[in-house]
């Protein structure tokens, strides 16, 4: 497979004027009719050639302006069609045969369970008929759709649903029109056997919205909270955004068989259920939450992404990033502020840091790809919003929505670059952000190394920031990035008035303990003058720049900022730090064969925590929760991770945080039991979060941890609950602690989808010996199907994702496991084959390990058949 580079971009040789398609559904196949308007595009390289996209089409007819084609004036080639000689315009109709029941791989027509559904988004459209299938071709679509109506009663597409005929043949026929020019990958259609809830909202210029969510018959009491979620979405875009809904008409439909969370088609948002249906049965609060923030990002699609659309697809951070920091932006203002950051910050520091120091790291808008599925990934979408979030912070929130205004102001309806975004940031607000940039276009995660001195006679102290990038694929030396570095200084009695050195000060300022520093250079000096006493640095307040920052902090300082600091983020971050040191500490001990020491100060500082009653619970739940064996992993570097030690000693640590509270542990956990009927409150959230913290210190540290869970399994009268409580019995009991639990859950909710997913993905996470049985065992079970995205997810993803030390086995079975999934799913859906493959690729990190992962990965690219998406990855991380 080619590679295809940003630097190749061209314009389109013609424009789609009108799209209109018609679908005859058929149970063995069906037919699509296409008629293209098209028009010469004046900006292309005006010939009279055009290539058109298609994939897995069988051609039944071609015509030109009505004329049967003759064979001489096109050629089909392995992925296209090639017209020669085409006029200036001219309306080109194709009758194409196509088999969604065939196609496993989720992308174009398909069928889940009985109904029919779409996935365009990248490059599906090209499945379904020839097509410009790039999104800088928008058009108006005309869709028609033929169909069994006793099978298919329910007909959907994009825009407003025009008219409904009975045909001779006993078929329903409808007609769907949206009036919004889009690109073909927002094209949707779906028809089933559907049930739907309905609701309305009125927008704030008075239009009436009928708002509907499509499920199958059996979860239809499962939308009210998705149905809640949207109406405070749209409300929300108006208020913050100024973004208002433009069609009468949006409709969200529930699909099993899903590629990724959900898609944001015009007016016809399609959802996997898991990120669409709530019930507390079924639904953790994590869940419910996820549901909210997903129905909200493909809600807010709608101006950024559909009105405004991407030049190319190397610009998907223009509507990914952006879009991730709206919907961040709503889930804030929905809840806890603060909590949503650490969680933010928790999945870039894990995961997405960890790809940009790997063999597939890329800029937010990268320069190359071979398949582009594979760059849906961690840095286009979260380090991209991490992007306009500096932005914002670097123009302030008003100017940073006049620059808002501006892009969709100026580009509506047009598909455009990152750098037009730019640009308009630019101009609302005046700031030159030409350095900036460099965000955009280098891969790998800055490091800020910052250190103080102090002059006690001037009352003056220095941070010296010095910043640096790692080398990455094909960029070996970096610029200096903008880094904007929010900081604070504690003293003995809180944050002190800052005055930097040089600067007027502000007397209109009334909070000037905060202040943003900009860091541009590759070394830098900051001076804060008229200072009572040395204080203690809190920085990088807010997480304000995707970066790492190293600061040597003493383990007295760090309880400081935890317990004092007036920035929660630092507050959370240092806590962290501080369990970073004490794990490694312990993970020494553990080396040189010594007992485990956990710092008394670390075991103080947990119980004061516990009894702090300003904070709140979600809060607490965050700062109590120990570092993920993931992001120890990472933080030790290449060839330094020791699966093994790391989840020795943060074990170890638990056992001896948990022995030290017991008492204040357990105190918390009966306080925090909520006695009220489930609601997914904020309060209620928090409450069982930290319950659930609470007990798996209990269950590490003995037994009592486990009897109060296996009390707490039989009360549960929700999912979240009852998971905890399983979670907890699976990770520190014995057999006979969670066997007859982990049965009892199947017995009782194995009808449940969503929950029986949850199940597996429990067992997936298990941490004893028997895991890599288990998980093969699991794959033969009658609820397993590999065709499935969340199931393998649930059950795979999980394993190679979330269980370190049977991932990385030393005996190499769980590496195998996942190379021969990998290759089985090659052949039936390389999206997901190419996903579940991140693990493996990781291999550099893994001392002792290295050479039994490349060896998969050289299995896998021995594979006769390797499909782009795999090909890529495993080629990508051998070189
Ligand atoms: N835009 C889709 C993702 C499509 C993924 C295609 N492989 C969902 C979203 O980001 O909202
Ligand atoms: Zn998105």
């Amino acid at each position: 497979p080619g590679t295809i580079h940003l630097k190749d971009y061209q314009p389109p040789g013609y424009l789609v004027n009108r799209t209109e398609l018609h679908f005859l559904l058929g149970e063995e196949d069906t037919i699509v009719t296409s008629k293209l308007h098209l028009l010469r595009n004046t900006e292309g390289s005006s010939s009279g050639e055009l290539e058109l996209d298609g994939q897995d089409l069988e051609l039944v007819e071609i015509r030109l302006d009505g004329e049967i084609l003759e064979a001489d004036r096109y050629e089909l080639r392995e992925a296209s069609l090639l017209l020669r000689d085409l006029p200036e315009q001219c309306l080109l109709s194709c009758v194409t045969r196509i088999q969604p029941q065939l196609n496993t791989s989720l992308e174009g027509l398909y069928r889940s369970q009985t109904m029919f559904c779409t996935q365009c988004e990248a490059e599906g459209f090209r499945k379904i008929t020839y097509y410009l299938d790039r999104p800088d071709v928008m058009s108006v679509f005309t869709v028609t759709i033929d169909a069994d109506a006793s099978r298919y009663p329910v007909l959907l597409s994009n825009g407003n649903l025009e008219e409904t005929t009975l045909l001779p043949s006993g078929d329903t026929r409808v007609v769907w029109h949206d009036p919004f020019p889009k690109p073909s990958y927002l094209f949707a259609l779906v028809a089933g056997q559907l049930e739907h809830v309905e609701d309305s909202f009125v927008t704030c210029s008075g239009r009436d919205v009928t708002l509907r969510i499509y499920v199958e018959e059996k979860d239809i009491d499962k939308c009210g909270h998705a149905m809640d979620s949207l109406q405070r979405s749209m409300r929300w875009d108006e208020e913050r955004f100024g973004r208002e809904y433009d069609l009468d008409i949006f409709n969200v439909v529930a699909v099993d068989d899903f590629n990724m969370g959900a898609m944001e088609n015009k007016s016809l948002n399609i959802f996997n259920t898991s990120c669409v249906l709530c019930d507390p049965d079924t639904t953790t609060d994590v869940g419910y939450q996820r549901v909210e923030a997903i129905v909200a990002h493909e809600y807010f699609h709608n101006w950024s992404g559909n009105r405004v659309t991407c030049r190319d697809w190397f610009q998907l951070s223009l509507k990914e990033g952006f879009t991730v920091f709206r919907d961040a932006e709503f889930s804030s203002d929905m809840g806890s502020r603060t909590v949503k950051r650490v969680e933010d910050v928790t999945l870039l520091r894990s995961a997405q840091f960890a790809e940009d120091a790997g063999p597939m790291a890329h800029p937010v808008r990268p320069e190359s790809y071979i398949e582009i599925n594979n760059f849906y990934t961690l840095t286009v979408y979260e380090k991209g919003a991490e992007v306009v979030r500096m932005i914002h912070t670097l123009l302030g929130p008003d100017a940073f929505r006049a620059g808002s205004d501006l892009y969709f102001e100026r580009h509506d309806g047009q598909a455009v670059t990152c750098e037009d975004f730019v640009l308009a940031m630019e101009e609302a607000s005046g700031k030159d952000l030409s350095q900036f940039r460099n965000w955009y276009s280098q891969a790998g995660t800055p490091r800020l190394a910052v250190s103080e001195s102090w002059d006690e006679d001037a009352g003056a102290y220095t941070l010296s920031v010095a910043q640096s990038c790692p080398p990455t694929p094909g960029q070996a030396e970096k610029k200096p990035f903008v880094i904007p570095l929010g900081i604070g200084l504690l003293g003995d009695a809180g944050n002190l008035r800052l005055q930097l050195e040089g600067e007027e000060p502000d007397p209109e300022l009334e909070d000037n303990t905060h202040t943003v520093l900009m860091v541009d250079q590759q070394q830098q000096d900051f001076v804060f003058t008229g200072l009572p006493e040395k204080p203690v640095p809190s920085l990088l307040r807010g997480f304000s720049a995707p970066v790492r920052l190293d600061f040597d902090y003493s383990r007295e300082d760090l309880c400081r900022l935890m317990s004092g600091d007036d920035d929660g983020f630092v507050r959370w971050d240092s806590a962290q730090t501080l369990a970073v040191g004490v794990i490694a500490e312990v993970q020494q001990q553990l080396a040189s064969g010594g007992e485990p020491v956990v710092d008394p100060l670390f075991l103080q500082a947990s119980i004061q925590l516990l009894q702090d009653p300003s904070l709140d619970p979600a809060m607490l739940a965050e700062m109590l929760t120990l570092p993920s064996e993931n992001y120890l992993a990472e933080l030790a570097g290449e060839g330094a991770a020791d699966v093994d030690a790391i989840h020795s000693a943060r074990r170890a640590v638990q056992a001896a945080v948990g022995g030290h509270c017991a008492q204040a542990l357990e105190q918390r956990y009966r306080e925090l039991r909520v006695e009220e009927a489930y609601a997914a409150s904020g309060a209620q959230i928090a409450a069982r979060s930290l319950r659930a913290t609470c007990l798996t210190y209990l269950a590490a540290a003995g037994e009592r941890g486990l009897e109060l869970a296996q009390e707490q399994f039989s009360a549960a009268d929700n999912i979240t609950e009852r998971l905890s409580a399983l979670r907890v019995l699976s990770h520190f009991g014995k057999r006979a602690d969670w066997e007859q639990p982990m049965e009892q859950f199947y017995k009782d909710w194995g009808h449940e989808t969503l929950a029986v997913n949850q199940w597996l993905a429990l067992q997936a996470t298990m941490p004893d010996d028997a895991a890599v049985a288990r998980v093969r065992h699991l794959m033969e079970h009658p609820d397993f199907d590999i065709r499935n995205p969340n199931k393998v997810r649930s059950l795979v993803g999980t394993f190679a994702g979330q269980n370190p030390v049977n991932f990385h086995r030393a005996d190499g079975t769980g590496y195998r496991l996942l190379r021969q999934i990998v290759a089985e799913l090659n052949a039936i859906n390389p999206q997901i084959a190419s996903r579940l493959l991140a693990p493996l690729t990781k291999w550099r990190y893994y001392s002792g390990r290295a050479d039994l992962m490349r060896a998969e990965l050289e299995q896998l690219a021995a594979l006769d058949g390797l499909s782009p998406d795999v090909f890529e990855v495993v080629s990508k991380s051998l070189k």
